[in-house]
């Protein structure tokens, strides 16, 4: 047997060990080796049950997603599922009883290998689920036609379209495992397994019955979760696929439903949207991987922090610190504006609880975690200090300057700031091999993402802290360069410079939203500015222009000076790019002025104005975010193309299901895009200049960002 999968008889039990660390994913050697390990228990004399447990931390947690990419084709999928039933068949078919013992994880594919065995047993932290809709797939091993058998209809379209594992006390309720096994697990196992073979109890799943109340009410419960999913799985086909899988399990044969299954997995197997979130999978893990910080580099431990800055950033930030456990000073210039920090942290801990997400004792002993301050007294015994000054570099440089004498030495010293010179803090500071950027998204303690902004001078060890710190967090860390607006805002200034053009083009506020939302962000580029406020993009390009700077090259539209010199900040004013019922009202109606004001400076810059197509809306922003997305690979300021990508699905809502602007691009393809930049070169100006690396990709006849 081989070292993948080995085999023992103990006390005459046939242990099957599965040991493919780190997750003893299903690679196609280890279902096979598996399979074989079965028969030859089956065949073994002086084994008279069978014990099917995963080495390591954890049973199967699921098929080896990256054996996905080579099924090219639904004859691919549906050559390699029909293999695969046959295989659980078999195990289902032993002639001894088959145990599966699970702890850590049993998913997806896990889990299915499990349903196939006789009996399952856990320990209590085990969890068990079908997580394929993640994915974009569904279960494809049987799962849809085997776990209704055991847990009922219900909990089966549950697990089955949310992708949400389940504890193991609540799968030992439902009946999909058998018992739940305090100490030794494999000990448990061999125990349980000798019982039911002085039963001679073998239990096929396939032959459980469809329970009473599901051959009644089944069907129905498949139609009420399409009418659920329909509110809630935003774009997304495989939750319904899994639907329909489980409703066949429902009115067809097991096997003409396994058929069924394997139809509606090979569909979405090949689709883009299961392609996009299996590429995210793998790129929302791959952003800690950062080429010249090994995964053993030291990293020091985050007990104490400071946030200097109460503003609605300073705040949301001492929150994420808070939410960790850890203890945080909230320093402010004067008590007035520590009050209003504070008071805006209260309010939205008191959403929190109205939502029944946090208990009054949480919030107090959250709130207690929380010091305020307007010194800088306790500086010295903090670990980090984050500066969430307003967007100044001299209010930046001099508050560095500060904390660079009231803080230990070895006290890392981050930024919040969204696009300055991290290089010019470190300066400020003395200590430069101590300092980057920590750039949050706002608000600050909800979106995950955390931008970590490499200065020329940090410390190894420091980016590594941050990294650790960020899981800690409860953030998504992507170590970025420090170029002007890092990665995400220098990628952003591109898509709000063709959303003011193509308002003063002819197109309208609510169409260039619409095209956005439809194709699934969560909001447009001027409900987001509404949202965020006006005000604070306005003073940012203000203080940019007094340094000479503008964040993207080409014409610079005035409507958004114009729309703040009015006062309209958005929704915080009751009017921005929108009109609202009132200020901090979300009723939005579309504005005339707006459209008066794009139709006064279209005629200053001489344009025409014209019916502008959704398509054209989609194809230019999207078009002028993975050419600039290009640039920020070629420069080295992000190590990756999927960086960008789960920096845009985490800081902006990007649809997980397009897989991020630079995965999207590689779907449109390389060679369109690249004809995309240069159709609008020609058609609007010079400032539209091909990435040299889209071109030389394209040359290559490159179909990806990485070569
Ligand atoms: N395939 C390949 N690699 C996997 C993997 C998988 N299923 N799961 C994890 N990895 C890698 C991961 O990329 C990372 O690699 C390392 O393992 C540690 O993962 C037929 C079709 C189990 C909860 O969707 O949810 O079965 O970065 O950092 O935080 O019907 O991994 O170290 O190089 O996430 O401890 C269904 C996916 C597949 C489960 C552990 N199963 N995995 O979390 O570690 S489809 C899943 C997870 C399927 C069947 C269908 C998590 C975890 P690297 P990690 P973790």
């Amino acid at each position: 047997m081989s070292d993948l999968v080995r085999y023992e008889v103990k006390d005459r039990v046939a242990v099957i060990t599965v040991d493919n660390p780190p997750v003893n994913a299903l690679a196609p050697a280890v279902w096979a080796l598996i399979d074989q390990a079965v028969a030859r228990g089956v065949a073994d004399a002086n084994a008279d049950a069978m014990v099917l447990i995963g080495a390591g931390t954890t049973f199967i947690a699921g098929a080896d997603i990256k054996v996905f990419d080579t099924l090219k084709t639904r004859d691919d999928s549906m050559a390699r599922s029909a293999g695969t039933h046959a295989l659980l068949r078999r195990l289902e078919d032993a002639a001894k009883p088959l145990v599966s013992a699970i702890h850590g994880n049993a998913l997806g594919g896990g889990l299915e290998v499990a349903q196939a065995c006789h009996f399952r047993i856990a320990t209590k932290d085990a969890k068990v689920g079908q997580p394929e809709v993640m994915l974009g797939i569904i279960p494809g091993a049987g799962g849809t036609q085997r776990l209704l058998r055991l847990c009922g209809v219900k909990m089966a379209l549950e697990m089955c379209t949310d992708g949400k594992p389940v504890s193991a006390a609540k799968a030992l309720a439902a009946g999909i495992i058998d018992q739940i096994v305090d100490g030794d697990l494999l000990a448990g196992a061999i125990a349980f397994a000798k019982t039911k073979t002085q039963a001679h109890e073998i239990r096929k799943t396939r032959d459980l019955p469809i329970k009473p109340e599901d051959v009644s009410g089944g069907v129905a419960a498949c139609e009420a979760m399409r009418a659920a999913l329909a509110k809630t799985a935003r774009g997304a086909s495989a939750p319904f696929a899994a639907v329909n899988a489980i409703q066949a399990a429902l009115t067809l044969p097991f096997d003409a439903g396994s058929v069924r299954e394997r139809e509606l997995f090979a569909e979405c197997v090949v689709s883009s949207e299961s392609q996009a979130l299996r590429h995210m999978f793998f790129a929302e893990r791959d952003v800690a991987k950062v080429p010249d910080i090994p995964k053993d580099t030291p990293t020091r431990e985050i007990k104490r922090a400071a946030v200097v800055g109460a503003g609605t950033m300073g705040g949301g930030i001492a929150m994420t610190y808070a939410n960790a456990g850890i203890p945080v000073l909230l320093k402010e210039i004067d008590d007035a504006a520590l009050q209003r920090g504070l008071a805006t942290i209260r309010k939205n801990y008191e959403v929190t609880m109205s939502k029944g997400k946090m208990t009054a004792e949480q919030f107090e002993k959250t709130m207690a975690l929380i010091t305020p301050t307007t010194s800088y007294g306790g500086f010295d015994q903090v670990d980090i200090v984050v500066e969430a000054v307003f967007e100044n570099m001299d209010l930046k440089k001099a508050t560095f300057a500060e904390l660079g004498k009231v803080t230990r030495p070895d006290c890392v010293l981050a930024s919040n700031s969204s696009t300055l010179d991290v290089d010019e803090f470190a300066r400020a500071s003395g200590r430069p091999s101590k300092v980057l950027g920590h750039h949050f998204f706002s608000p600050a303690n909800v979106m995950k993402l955390l931008e970590i902004v490499r200065g020329r001078e940090t410390a190894k060890d420091v980016i590594a802290t941050s990294l650790k710190l960020s899981k800690k967090l409860n953030k998504v860390g992507v170590v970025v360069g420090n170029c002007f607006g890092f990665v995400a805002n220098r990628m952003l200034a591109y898509y709000m410079r063709e959303a003011y053009l193509l308002l003063e083009e002819g197109a309208s506020v609510p169409q260039i939203d619409q095209v956005l939302t439809d194709f699934g962000l969560p909001v447009g580029p001027y409900g987001m500015q509404d949202i965020a406020g006006i005000d604070v993009g306005a003073r940012i390009r203000q203080y940019l222009t007094s340094i000479g700077k503008t964040r993207a090259e080409g014409p610079q539209s005035a409507i958004p000076d114009r729309v703040f010199e009015l006062g309209r900040y958005g929704q915080k004013t009751g009017a921005g790019w929108y009109k609202y019922d009132a200020p901090g009202s979300r009723n939005r109606t579309p504005d005339p002025l707006i459209d008066r004001m794009a139709e006064e400076e279209a005629a200053k810059r001489g344009i025409k104005r014209r019916p502008i197509a959704d398509e054209e809306i989609l194809a230019r922003i999207m078009t002028a975010l993975a050419n600039e997305g290009a640039r920020v690979l070629e420069e080295g300021y992000a190590t990756r193309a999927g960086d960008i990508d789960v920096i845009y699905c985490y800081g902006f809502g990007f649809p997980r299901h397009r897989g991020g602007p630079m995965f999207y691009a590689e779907t449109v393809g390389l060679a369109t895009v690249l004809a995309r930049v240069k159709e609008y070169r020609a058609r609007f100006g010079d400032y539209w200049e091909p990435a040299p690396l889209l071109e030389r990709l394209v040359a290559g006849n490159k179909s990806s960002f990485e070569g």
